[in-house]
Parts: C-alpha cells; structure tokens; sequence
C-alpha cells in the first residue's frame, strides 16, 4: 500500500539559487535527520520523487562505525516544540555506502551527506570516502550534536573547529558545509574560524540543549539520555538572533534553521541573512511542509515588509520622539 501526496508541488519561477556552485530549484532544504527519504520512497512510493518536499536533501548523520542510538524514550513533546535524544543510530560509513547511498542517489535533488566523528581523523577519514562519490553534492560537518558525549567536542571552541577544518579541508574538493552549535559561547566565532580555514558554508542552528522530567519519577529525567536537543517553534527566535549574528561575521553562505512552520518564517531567516533556509521538526507533523513553505515563500516574495507601490514599511513605525 502507498499513501498519497496532497501537497503541490513548489512551482518555481523558473529561477534558480545558487548554493556553493549547486543549482537548486527553490531555497528550501531539509535539517539533518529530520526526514528520511528512504522511509517516505516506501510509504508513498515514486510519488515521492515527483513532489520532492525540498530543493537538496541532506542526510542524517554517518558516523564510521554503526550506531544504534540512545537508549528510549528518545521524545518529549513540549507545547511549541519538541525534545529529541536520538544518539545518531546509523549503519555506519560500510552500511550508509552499501544500502543508503544507492537509494538516496535516486532522489531527484543534490544530496548532501552529514557526518560526524569523534576526531579530526574521523571526520578526516569519512570525508575522503566520500570525495570521490558522484552521488554526492556536498559535506556537511556535524560538530554539534547536543545528544552524545563528543557531540560538542570541535563545535563548541573555535580553536577546535579550526584542527577540524584543517584535517579535513585537504581531503575534498567538495563543498564543506559546518553545522554550528547553538549551545557555546560565540557561534559567530566559530562561523569565522571555520570560514578563515576553508569551510564553504555554515548551516544553523542544530538543537539546544534541554531536559524533561518524568512525570512519575520524581527527580529522574524523562528521556533515555538524560538530556536531549529542542527544536521547533520554541527556537525560532534564537535561530533568526544567531543567523544574524554569524551574518555580520561571515561572508559565508548560510543555511538558517530553527522552527520554520511556514512561508514568513523562512522569509524572515532570509532576511537575518540566510541564503537557504532548513525545515526540521515541521515536517515531522507534515512530511510535505517543504513543498508548501517554499510556495508560501514564493507567494510572499522578497522586501514583503515593504509597500509594493511606495517602497515604505507597511507600518510605519511609532516615533520615539513624540
Ligand atoms: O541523533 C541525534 O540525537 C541528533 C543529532 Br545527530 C543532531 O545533530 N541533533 C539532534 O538534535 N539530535
């Protein structure tokens, strides 16, 4: 049985975005491990490859060895959000090359692999295995993952990312995307150190740090890792704040993320500085949210704050001086 696709797809002006010289349809992508593409090709079948929810898919973190995740529960639903203790379970760099890179080399977009190690050499070893695939369009570096315990060891410090870039950099010529951190000091001074050692691009932000607790253990945490990554809507603001912040660091193209539900929310990360925009947790609640962003998006069209015919906000602002 496949379940069918209501949404229509992102029609596109006929313009393109370029995004470290790859040519995407519309400004829309997934976050990492936030859709799984292998998942929706079964449930709605070839459907799937006509009505692509986004203009890139970028998968869910490959670390070297295989993974099975944090122990359950691995969710916590907040009221604007949710909390996620996943543990990047995944086959491994042998099982990602052997099963998940054929099936996502189908998909009808750039696909961007995500990895992860626990050292430069790690990350080292992983980008060289893929620099050489066809299949893949670009790197994306995760060094912020709240969810195990060396998640945060090169993302948090600007001195680390910098080893990083630089164990990694010679070993691709392949676009190298950072995803930043969120839950450190300065994300801009990480966005300027990996920009001064070669990255191409920096995406943000990956989740916050956060705990519930269990309602029926009192002082015991609810999810199996103690600790887990919010995202959706109870990020939003702190997404668009940062995206600003590294903008006025960086010349770097920048893919904003955090809380995206609709077409305004993307307009407004591109308009903090943002070239692409991530839908993450939204699709979640509807796997086809990329698909309707990016029209929404398109409907409202650049300077939407502004009076088409005068050029002037569409509400003026109250002077402070009267
Ligand atoms: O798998 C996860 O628990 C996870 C990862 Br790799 C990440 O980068 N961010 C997140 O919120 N969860």
């Amino acid at each position: 049985m496949s379940f069918v696709l209501r949404s229509s797809q992102a029609q596109t002006s006929g313009r393109r975005y370029g995004f470290c010289g790859i040519e995407l349809a519309h400004p829309i992508v997934n976050g990492s491990g936030t859709f799984d593409a292998i998942a929706a090709r079964r449930a709605f079948g070839d459907a799937l490859l006509d009505r692509f929810p986004f203009a890139a898919f970028v998968s869910k973190t490959v670390t070297l060895e295989p993974r099975q995740g944090n122990p359950p529960p691995r969710l916590w639903e907040l009221g604007a959000g949710m909390i996620n203790s996943i543990g990047l379970p995944n086959k491994g760099l042998a099982g990602y090359l052997a099963d998940d890179l054929p099936q996502l080399a189908e998909l009808p977009v750039p696909l961007i692999v995500n990895v992860m190690g626990s050292s430069p050499d790690q990350v080292a070893t992983l980008v060289a295995a893929f620099a050489e695939r066809d299949e893949v369009a670009a790197l994306e570096l995760n060094i912020s993952c709240p969810n195990v315990r060396t998640g945060l060891l090169m993302g948090a410090d600007p001195g680390e990312t910098a080893a990083l870039l630089d164990a990694v950099r010679p070993r691709t010529a392949k676009p190298l995307i950072v995803k930043l951190t969120p839950n450190c000091a300065s994300p801009a001074a990480v966005a300027a150190a990996a920009e001064q050692h070669g990255a191409d691009a920096v995406s943000l932000v990956n989740t916050l740090r956060g705990m519930a607790m269990d309602p029926r253990r009192p002082g015991e945490p609810w999810l199996g890792g103690g600790t887990g990554g919010v995202s959706g809507p109870a990020v939003r603001t702190i997404a668009l704040a940062q995206v600003r912040e590294v903008r006025e660091r960086v010349r770097l193209p920048i893919v904003g993320m955090g809380g995206v539900q609709t077409g305004r929310h993307a307009r407004d990360l591109l308009d903090a500085g943002a070239d692409l925009v991530g839908v993450g947790t939204e699709s979640f609640r509807d796997p086809l949210a990329g698909n309707r962003i990016a029209v929404e998006l398109q409907r409202i069209g650049a300077n939407s704050g502004m009076n088409g015919a005068t050029s002037q906000p569409a509400r003026p602002r109250i002077s402070q001086n009267s």
